[in-house]
């Protein structure tokens, strides 16, 4: 074991299943040493998230619905009084409704899109704002984005545009948070088979595309996105902030 991440402590939002690129992020930060503090949205993913995080060694569970200011600010509380310092934030979370993803992006609702962003993208700056007190020896927050946010990929609709604007959030949190030795950025990760990715249309020939086009001519999977996260949560990452990392097997480049 290398233990890249021996001594600190990383909160990771968005596990709900072992299929979650969360759930890979977990695994990946567990083997480099890492102490993890580890939310579930409500009860009925409770008991999931507690049987996975029983194979850590060490990782503490706590309850985080973001739309909610006081579940996020109680989280923050329950780690002060816990924990002390936290290291790396990963806030691997997005939701639109189901039926906003198909179809036109005009049909979207104004209630279906302000959905979208106040989980997917405003969520973050509240997260960030939680988290800064306890980075008190600085510290790494890295998100989740898909390329849907850059280009306009069909079906994706208000999710892409709720990713646009967490890109956008990256920037300037890393603009705010710099000063202080925290750094913000994102990891566009290709398409993984996730509950997020059941039911989307054609997801397997989404898949197949990329095993013919890509550079690398593969799909990447959730260790591939759990070592880029070692990476950024790393020593190794220090000079690296704001930015948006591919993890798509090169698929961004062509076309
Ligand atoms: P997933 O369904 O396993 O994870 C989504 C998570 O979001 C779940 O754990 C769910 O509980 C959480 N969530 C939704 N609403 C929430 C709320 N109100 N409060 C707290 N948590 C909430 O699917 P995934 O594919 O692992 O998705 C994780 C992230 O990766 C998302 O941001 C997604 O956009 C992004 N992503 C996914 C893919 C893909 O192809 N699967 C590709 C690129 C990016
Ligand atoms: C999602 C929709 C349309 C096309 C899509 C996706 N492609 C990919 C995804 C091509 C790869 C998966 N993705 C990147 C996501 O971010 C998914 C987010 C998501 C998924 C659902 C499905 C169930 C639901 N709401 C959702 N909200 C967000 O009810």
């Amino acid at each position: 074991m290398t233990e890249l991440l021996k001594d600190k402590t990383i909160l990771i939002m968005g596990i709900a299943n072992r299929w979650s690129i969360a759930w890979g992020i977990a695994e990946c930060c567990a083997r480099e040493g890492a102490s993890l503090i580890v939310t579930y949205q409500n009860e009925r993913s409770r008991d999931a998230v507690k049987q996975l995080c029983s194979a850590l060694p060490k990782a503490a569970l706590y309850p985080c619905d973001v739309s909610s200011d006081d579940e996020i600010s109680q989280l923050f509380d329950f780690i002060q009084k816990d924990h002390d310092v936290l290291h790396g934030v990963a806030h691997c979370l997005a939701f639109a409704k189901g039926e906003e993803l198909a179809g036109n992006y005009y049909n979207t609702s104004r209630d279906g899109y302000l959905l979208a962003q106040n989980i997917s993208s405003y969520s973050l700056a509240a997260i960030a704002k939680g988290a800064r007190p306890l980075m008190s020896q600085g510290g790494s927050i890295l998100t989740l984005s898909y390329l849907g946010g850059e280009r306009a990929v069909p079906n994706y609709n208000v999710m892409g545009v709720a990713k646009a604007a967490l890109e956008a959030s990256v920037r300037y949190l890393a603009n705010d948070l710099g000063p202080e030795g925290i750094r913000v950025n994102t990891i566009s990760a290709g398409p993984i088979k996730t509950v997020s990715a059941k039911g989307v249309k054609n997801f397997s020939s989404v898949l197949s595309i990329y095993e013919e086009k890509a550079p690398l001519r593969k799909t990447v999977n959730q260790q591939d996105i759990g070592d880029t996260a070692v990476f950024l949560f790393s020593d190794l990452s220090r000079g690296i902030t704001g930015e948006i990392i591919h993890v798509d097997a090169g698929y961004h480049i062509v076309g």
